[in-house]
């Protein structure tokens, strides 16, 4: 790769973090047009059915494509989606040259750099896994990659404790962390597509589990878990938007007249979306594995979730999480609170700490074999 085309895959990425998570199920995917040292176009996925990023930057390029590079964060598709193949309008187009950050896992859109190629177009890359760049764009692509390798969303769970490892706030406090960490908390949910908790929470709570105090912020979907439909029709996160789980009657039920049903009923009224999944093996909540993919097939391929104590542990138990972020309470004067010096269990690396006003951010990353190539959810193609 070319240190212009360095660049341009740096500039790339930063072009689909605009676009991230507003496009998804989709992926957001930059790609800029190169002549030379001179970008003659760029683009970024729009949201579904729109036109995928190499369009949009063939587009604005014009004649100026022809003979161009093409430096793209995600391997050109290859199929008929809800958009015609990228890699045929590269070629119509008469791109010489692909420079690729990652190769597309999903089993029907695959395929790209071996078309390119064939048709006798020059393919760079993609980075090996492990590089920067990769890394960089793998990142960025956490919530589809995860949807389609493992047919569930990207988790990351967030947990708030005091220095002594507690998660009550202090008597007579409603939060356990000051605002800079809250902030820290609305920023994230401005990145995912959803913002998971129990119906515990929502019980306790009331939540609104949206985003506040940021500019021109996308709004993420609240997800309650709620196998008994316990959320009141006039909780705040009763809107429509939101997703509730629950547990799959049919067969124990008679679901057109049991208060199951009508609480069902009540909550559609407000324009809540269910979901009905089997109930976990042990009978506490729904199957959390179910609940997950169900939501994948939603489109909710990135989740935080602020859930209690119970859900917490049962997600990491379940080997559900991919981010374990700590907001750990910390006073002046305090010893180092062993919350942050102690790593969780199971095998996690240190991805950030920082701190946030007087709270401070402990970041793990789950460390995981790769995950295998399964079928993608439903809403890709
Ligand atoms: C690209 N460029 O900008 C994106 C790609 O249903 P469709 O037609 O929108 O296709 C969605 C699939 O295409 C998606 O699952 C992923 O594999 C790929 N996304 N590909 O060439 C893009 N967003
Ligand atoms: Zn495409």
């Amino acid at each position: 790769m070319r240190s212009v085309e360095r660049a341009a895959l740096a500039r790339a990425v930063a072009l689909a973090a605009r676009a991230h998570p507003r496009v998804s199920p989709n992926p957001a995917v930059g790609c800029v047009l190169l002549r030379g040292d001179r970008i003659v176009g760029e683009g970024v996925t729009e949201p579904p059915p729109g036109r995928h990023a190499e369009v949009v930057a063939l587009a604005a390029a014009g004649d100026a494509a022809r003979g161009a590079t093409a430096v793209v964060t995600l391997e050109p598709c290859a199929h008929h989606g809800r958009t015609p193949p990228c890699t045929t309008a590269l070629l119509a187009a008469g791109v010489a040259r692909v420079v690729i950050g990652h190769p597309d896992p999903h089993a029907l859109a695959a395929g790209g750099a071996t078309a390119l190629t064939a048709a006798g177009v020059e393919v760079v890359g993609p980075p090996p896994p492990g590089t920067v760049f990769r890394g960089g764009v793998a990142g960025q692509l956490e919530g589809f990659l995860t949807a389609v390798g493992e047919g569930r969303p990207h988790v990351t769970l967030k947990v708030a404790v005091t220095a002594d490892g507690s998660v009550d706030p202090p008597p007579g406090q409603r939060w356990v962390t000051g605002p800079a960490a809250r902030r820290a908390v609305h920023r994230w949910r401005s990145e995912v597509d959803g913002v998971l908790v129990g119906s515990g929470t929502v019980l306790a709570d009331d939540p609104r589990l949206d985003v506040r105090d940021v500019d021109h912020a996308h709004q993420p979907s609240a997800v309650v878990l709620d196998a008994r439909l316990r959320t009141p029709p006039t909780a705040r996160v009763a809107r429509p938007g939101t997703v509730i789980v629950t547990v799959d009657l049919d067969g124990h039920d008679t679901p057109a007249l049991g208060p199951h049903a009508q609480r069902a009923a009540r909550l559609r009224d407000t324009g809540v979306h269910l979901v009905a999944v089997p109930a976990a093996a042990d009978g506490r909540g729904v199957a959390l594995p179910a609940a997950l993919a169900a939501l994948a097939g939603t489109g909710i391929v990135s989740l935080l979730a602020e859930p209690g104590p119970t859900l917490s542990g049962a997600l990491l138990r379940a080997g559900l999480v991919d981010r374990l972020v700590r907001h750990v309470a910390v006073h002046l004067g305090d010893a180092t609170p062993s919350a942050l010096t102690t790593p969780p269990r199971g095998a996690w690396s240190l991805e950030r700490s920082g701190g946030a006003g007087a709270d401070a951010i402990v970041q793990y990353r789950a460390l995981r074999t790769p995950p295998r190539s399964i079928a993608p959810p439903t809403p890709h193609t």
